[in-house]
């Protein structure tokens, strides 16, 4: 039995753009949407998986009804769907809230399959396992099957910077390896934005009578990221894993990943305002410095609402400073 899934990075679909982008932002994804439809249909993939971060809003009402309609029109041309939350789709004090949000109206499709949450760990496709976690749960919580599909930051070890509340994938292996009741073979993750590829991790025998090995992968972003995009002429890209059940735990492996490219992308010079972006960064600094002081005034703030509403009204901060903070408060509630 082969079955075929194709593997996609954060979406991070929005009403507006985000100030690095220029306005074709939201149509953009949308076509990028439509691309990766049209690719599951013709390598005819039994599952199209995201690894989250669909929406790029926090916010329950932060996307207009239209955009997740039409976010739901291009999912319903694939033949199934399944969704592992990030965290910008959900309330991590309380996941099951996710619900709420557009992605609980998107997995009320008879097509679609949400996992990695309390109530829906894993899933099958054509009875191979396939379980989902979110970023935030501990080690040893990790579900076990073939297939770990994870919004989680990992990061190829060696390469782990120390500003990122991140795994380092030798340290996952190793986990797995003190778990009863096997290990994954493959680990597809996103969040970050920046493509890994795909690389193999060895566990220490030191955990293990016997030593395996195990397959991350991260294409990165379908959205390709913000301002902090390492490389602007990158083509974002689709994995399709295909996996032959009959083959599982042998030696010679049991599962091929190809890449393909999401030809209908525009190039960075169309989708980035390269010379704000700079600016941006600029302005980064003072942004900071502006939040912090935004903690100790006494604002009487009602509401996010109430609040983006007075920033934008403070004439004593620069306009992209103000900006900056909006977005940033829009991001953490
Ligand atoms: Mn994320």
């Amino acid at each position: 039995m082969i079955i075929k899934l194709m593997m996609v990075g954060d979406l991070h679909v929005s009403d507006r753009a985000p100030s690095t982008r220029t306005e074709s932002y939201t149509e953009d994804i949308l076509m990028k949407l439509h691309g990766i439809s049209q690719m599951a249909r013709v390598e005819n993939v039994d599952a199209v998986i995201f690894v989250g971060d669909i929406f790029h809003s926090k916010r329950p009402q932060g996307t207009s009804h239209a955009l997740v309609k039409k976010v739901m029109q291009a999912m319903k041309t694939m033949q199934r769907v399944i969704i592992v939350p990030g965290n910008h789709d959900y309330d991590k004090a309380n996941p099951i809230n996710i619900h709420k949000g557009p992605l609980g109206v998107v997995s009320m499709m008879e097509n679609v399959t949400l996992i990695g949450l309390p109530d829906s760990v894993s899933t099958k496709v054509k009875g191979l396992k396939i379980a989902g976690f979110r970023e935030e749960q501990e080690l040893y919580q990790f579900p076990v099957a073939p297939i770990v599909v994870a919004h989680a930051a990992i990061f190829p070890t060696g390469s782990k910077p120390e500003v990122w509340e991140a795994w380092d994938a030798q340290e996952v292996s190793d986990s797995y390896a003190t778990l009863q009741g096997g290990h994954p073979r493959l680990i597809w993750y996103g969040h970050i934005h920046e493509p890994h590829g795909v690389y193999q991790v060895k566990t220490h025998e030191r955990h293990h009578d016997v030593k395996y090995e195990i397959t991350f992968a991260n294409l990165g972003a379908i959205s390709r990221g913000s301002m902090f995009e390492p490389d602007y002429d990158r083509i974002p890209q689709v994995g399709v894993v295909t996996w032959d059940m009959d083959k599982v735990g042998t030696p010679e492996g049991s599962f091929e990943i190809r890449k393909f490219d999401i030809v209908s992308a525009r190039p960075a010079s169309e989708v980035f305002r390269l010379t704000e972006v700079n600016e941006k960064r600029q302005d980064e600094a003072d942004t900071s410095a502006f939040i912090d002081a935004l903690r100790v005034a006494e604002l009487e703030v009602l509401s996010v609402e109430k609040m983006v509403s007075e920033l934008r009204e403070r004439s004593d901060v620069d306009e992209p400073v103000r900006e900056r903070a909006v977005e940033l408060i829009e991001a953490v509630t």
